[in-house]
């Protein structure tokens, strides 16, 4: 993945994550062409990518899957990006696609950035949408109402926006991306300076929510949705795999039962799967890990332990209700499960 300025994910130069290319948006009112519409769109993420992973965790909570069908990539990228070879004869029953990079050259000839998910094709033109991460989920909370199931949680409520994207802006800097940064860092100042701020705002988290049981108000909200793909990945990769190890997830008494209460709510644990996780990252980043040895650790067990988050009260899901049983064919495979 390169961006304008030359800078690669995982290149020579300092860390820089790439602005989202194709930023139309999916709107009720359809202002850049694109209606919201059921049925009309095909939502394909990796179960390895945290940002991806947003979207998986609000499309189910909203209960959007039979609205937004999902494709779910390869974990393992070959140097066409992101392919379908989990899916008989290696194409996209929808789509009719192997690689993710068809729907990109459908929409602009020759594009020459990276093709990333979550990605949002057309289903009828075959034509990516859009590939904007930071506003997908966001859109699915606000522009997809419509289509979202009885019961479903409000997870963008106007009333707490501005806490919300403080929060979420904080987040992603020194945590979302901030392990990235870490992580792909080229000398030892620029990961020091990653580290350090990692771990200093996951500090001042934890102290939020040692007596609150959500970041923001007493439900879930986007901001837990963005906490937690980045929570979940910690032991697993980022603390080996990105050096991200002042300590782990797991020792923090606080940070590890929140993941581990949300991991436990449906809707966030049941679109988890280790096994793309650890794969993905190991195997991929072959400049931080060129035997692409993929460590048996850690033990998953403890993520079904009880949590005692509900005593802080809180109600996961306000005036809804959780979301129903993962539709056939999404399911988990055991390999990723606890
Ligand atoms: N900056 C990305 C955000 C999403 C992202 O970084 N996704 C990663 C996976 S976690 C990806 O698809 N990277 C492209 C690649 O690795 O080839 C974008 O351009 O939209």
């Amino acid at each position: 993945m390169s961006d304008t300025d030359g800078n690669t994910e995982y290149g020579r130069k300092s860390f820089k994550r790439s602005k989202s290319h194709f930023t139309d948006r999916i709107t009720a009112d359809a202002r850049d062409g694109w209606p919201v519409e059921a049925g009309r769109y095909r939502l394909v993420v990796s179960r390895a990518c945290p940002w991806a992973s947003r979207a998986v965790i609000s499309r189910r909570l909203l209960g959007l899957e039979d609205a937004l069908s999902l494709a779910i990539a390869d974990p393992i990228q070959d140097d066409r990006s992101w392919r379908f070879t989990l899916d008989p004869d290696g194409r996209d029953p929808v789509l009719g696609i192997r690689f993710l990079s068809e729907a990109y050259d459908a929409r602009e000839a020759d594009y020459p950035g990276g093709v990333s998910v979550p990605a949002i094709v057309d289903v009828p033109t075959g034509r990516l949408a859009t590939n904007d991460f930071q506003q997908i989920t966001l859109d699915l909370a606000t522009e997809w109402t419509a289509l979202h199931r009885d019961g479903a949680p409000d997870l963008y409520p106007a009333r707490l926006r501005d806490e919300i994207d403080e929060v979420m802006e904080e987040v992603y800097e020194d945590v979302n991306n901030g392990v990235y940064r870490a992580g792909f860092a080229t000398g030892q100042e620029e990961y020091e300076t990653a580290c350090d701020r990692l771990f200093r705002r996951l500090e001042l988290l934890s102290a939020r929510l040692a007596d609150r049981r959500y970041l923001v108000g007493d439900t879930i909200t986007e901001a837990d949705i963005r906490l937690f793909t980045t929570l979940v990945r910690f032991d697993a990769v980022y603390h080996g795999h990105f050096k991200c190890n002042r300590w782990k997830l797991t020792e923090d008494e606080v940070l590890w039962a929140y993941v581990r209460d949300l991991y436990q709510t449906p809707g966030f644990g049941d679109t988890v799967d280790f096994d793309h996780i650890k794969r993905h990252y190991y195997q991929v980043h072959t400049g931080i890990n060129p035997t692409r040895i993929v460590p048996l650790g850690p033990d998953l067990s403890g993520w079904l332990m009880p949590h005692r988050r509900e005593e802080l009260g809180g109600r996961p899901f306000g005036d809804g209700t959780p979301p129903g049983p993962v539709p056939e064919g999404e399911r988990v495979p055991a390999a990723g499960r606890p």
